[in-house]
């Protein structure tokens, strides 16, 4: 898919978003609106509604007022560059799209709740990685359920990567064993490997991902290299809480932000970068190979403001 095509497909998604971004800012910066305290909680009010947080917006209000005092505001309609000025240079932070190089072992550790799109995304990474003649190597650490390891299947088939398992219910720590010792054998590309993301209880959970995890660096040392948190936009406020738990749990390195084609909690990527300053890797967009993008910042202020 052609950039174009692309960015129309996140703005469409985006476009409840985009609406109270431009009409609603409009609707209230247009004509001779004073530049007083009623017009600023006003602005606030709809960037919390955009569900940008409440820590974006007080920081675009603090930054509006300041211009104002010095002067340097002279009417209502200049709050909008304001707004993408910063939202811009916020989001960039977390622009940092991942590289692999090859000829070295690349162990990818893909976590997050069920149905945040865990086994879709590792699907798309594998076939984009591979395209760009990259060797993948996928494993089903989501042993809880029969029907995670058949869907990986699926797309190592499609996508042209093996894939190890065990059965259902098999210790996830002893897939990833499996799975490292290809690495120790000579295997010297990308190995991705799936996780569950619901077990009886939040502890559970997370002791066996860091299970997953420690197996992983006791087999190589600086691996993982990557551990993926994979968010379902769609979710808002909560995906920010989760990434927030994963993050104090496990220990994350990027994001991939699923879902947002069809949502109108596209602001959260704003709160992720200002609340939790992690790297941004990927952005989903569509259940389709094609359907994932590393993030830029442009880009996706372009999709949130632009007509
Ligand atoms: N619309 C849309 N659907 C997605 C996206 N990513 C994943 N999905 C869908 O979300 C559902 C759950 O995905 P899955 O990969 O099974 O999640 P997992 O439980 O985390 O492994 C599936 O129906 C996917 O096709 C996306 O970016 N957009
Ligand atoms: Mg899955």
């Amino acid at each position: 898919m052609g950039k174009i095509g692309f960015l129309e497909k996140i703005k469409k998604g985006l476009a409840r978003t985009r609406n109270v971004l431009t009409s609603d800012l409009d609707d209230l910066i247009l004509g001779e609106r004073v530049l007083d305290k009623e017009l600023f909680d006003e602005i606030e009010e709809l960037l919390i509604t955009a569900d940008m947080g409440p820590q974006f917006a007080h920081d675009v209000i603090t930054d509006i007022q300041e211009k104002v005092s010095r002067k340097e505001l002279k009417n209502a309609q200049e709050i909008k560059k304001i707004l993408r000025a910063r939202m811009t240079e916020i989001l960039r932070r977390v622009e940092k799209p991942l590289h692999i190089t090859k000829g070295n072992p690349f162990v990818i550790m893909v976590i997050g709740v069920n149905g945040s799109g865990k086994t879709t995304t590792i699907g798309k990474i594998s076939g984009q990685l591979i395209k760009e003649g990259h060797e993948v190597l996928l494993a089903a650490g989501d042993t809880f359920r029969a029907a995670a390891i058949e869907q990986l299947e699926v797309w190592g088939k499609r996508v042209g990567a093996p894939v190890v398992k065990q059965k259902i219910n098999a210790d996830p720590a002893a897939v990833a064993f499996d799975a490292m010792g290809k690495i120790k054998a000579g295997y010297h590309g990308v190995l991705l490997i799936d996780t569950a993301g619901r077990l009886h209880t939040r502890v559970n959970l997370m002791e066996e991902l860091k299970k997953v995890k420690k197996v992983i660096s006791r087999e190589l040392a600086g691996a993982p290299q990557e551990v993926l948190l994979v968010l379902d936009a769609t979710t808002g406020q909560n995906a920010v809480i989760q990434a927030k738990m994963f993050k104090e749990d496990i220990g994350v390195t990027g994001i991939i932000l699923t879902k947002l084609d069809g949502t109108s909690k596209g602001g959260v990527v704003l709160r992720i970068a200002s609340e939790l300053a992690l790297p941004v890797r990927y952005i989903g967009v569509g259940e389709g190979m094609e359907d994932l993008r590393g993030f830029t910042a442009e880009e996706f202020v372009a999709a949130i403001l632009d007509e």
